[in-house]
């Protein structure tokens, strides 16, 4: 028998508790100023492999900070904090009650004006600011077509029904998870674009920060990482979006990409079962890969 215990929480009070907390701590919060900031969306070949386009560029979490600083200084708010991705907020919630745009059928911020490739970022200030929008029927409902391509196009079929997070490449490509065949169809090292290339609300010409262009340093192959330990990992790339994560896993993504590739032989295989012995859930991932290859399932 597993063991187990189990306790029952009611939804409502979950919401409640949950509401309370982020009130306790941001009580002091009057508005939420609501910040776009584009990126790139220019395909490169290179002879290692590739990032998504968001990680193309310096590190969005870095740059955005910095840039939110500077407004906030002009603004000369007296009590602010600035945030991006690790927000309290549902950003792109935010984003489209602030009037900038709506969800895609993409799961993604639309914006009539650069189509989803931006990053959202806020600041959120004690100063009282008249709301841009004050209506929720002034809301965007146009900017996605709802055509579906994205629906279509999703290799592991993550958009069929809502968005199945658990299925999302970009979500593979930063846990570990045993669907192993959704990695077959993995195309870059972190992230996923495949939802944003085939939108017809993107391709749009606008202006970006040049900090967000494609920088050398973000083509990887296994050599250059392949020795290195978490912390390596982290100070050779402390400029990219992808950083944090625990470089094994960015290691299991190449040698994913590798095989995907037809640039994986058994003989690869049995050194890198060598060279990990002790990583349980990257022998098994390996170990899957040597058994599609042995049965030519490339
Ligand atoms: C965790 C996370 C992920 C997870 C999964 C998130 C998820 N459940 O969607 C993973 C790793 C899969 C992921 C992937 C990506 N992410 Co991400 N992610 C986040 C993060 C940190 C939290 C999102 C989250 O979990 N929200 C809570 C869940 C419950 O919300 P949700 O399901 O997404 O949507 C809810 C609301 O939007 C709401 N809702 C819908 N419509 C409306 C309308 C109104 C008016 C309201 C009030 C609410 C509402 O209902 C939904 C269900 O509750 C945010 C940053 C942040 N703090 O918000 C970035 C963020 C959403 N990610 C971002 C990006 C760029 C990506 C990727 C494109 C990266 C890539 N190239 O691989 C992919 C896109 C995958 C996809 N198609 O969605 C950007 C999105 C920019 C944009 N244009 O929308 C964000 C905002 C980061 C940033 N600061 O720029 N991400």
């Amino acid at each position: 028998m597993i063991p187990y215990k189990y306790k029952t929480i009611r939804y409502q009070d979950y919401l409640l508790a949950k509401e309370e907390e982020i009130n306790s701590r941001y009580q002091w919060v009057k508005s939420i100023i609501v910040f776009l900031f584009p990126y790139p969306e220019k395909n490169h070949q290179v002879s290692g492999y590739l990032p998504a386009k968001f990680a193309y560029g310096e590190d969005y979490h870095q740059v955005v900070k910095e840039k939110l600083e500077e407004v906030a200084k002009d603004l000369k708010l007296n009590r602010y904090e600035v945030l991006v991705d690790q927000s309290f907020l549902d950003e792109k919630a935010v984003a489209v009650l602030a009037g900038l745009g709506e969800i895609g059928r993409n799961n993604l911020l639309l914006t009539a004006e650069y189509g989803s490739r931006v990053f959202i970022g806020e600041i959120v200030t004690d100063k009282k600011l008249e709301a841009s929008m004050v209506k929720k029927e002034q809301t965007f409902s146009n900017i996605c077509l709802h055509c579906n391509l994205c629906v279509e196009h999703c290799p592991t079929k993550t958009l069929d029904y809502g968005f199945e997070k658990d299925k999302c490449l970009s979500f593979l490509s930063q846990k570990v998870s045993k669907e192993y065949p959704l990695y077959d169809k993995m195309k870059c090292y972190y992230g996923c674009d495949v939802c944003q290339d085939v939108c017809p609300a993107n391709q749009k010409n606008y202006e970006y920060l040049e900090e967000f262009d494609y920088l050398e340093d973000s083509s990887l192959s296994l050599v250059d990482i392949v020795d290195l330990t978490n912390e390596e990992f982290a100070r050779k790339y402390d400029n990219k979006a992808f950083n944090w994560i625990p470089v094994k896993r960015m290691i299991r993504n190449l040698l994913v990409l590798e095989a995907n590739n037809h640039k994986l032989s058994i003989k690869d295989i049995e050194l890198y079962q060598k060279k990990f012995y002790n990583i349980d859930w990257l022998i098994d991932h390996l170990t899957y890969l040597k058994g599609r290859i042995q049965h030519g399932n490339h």
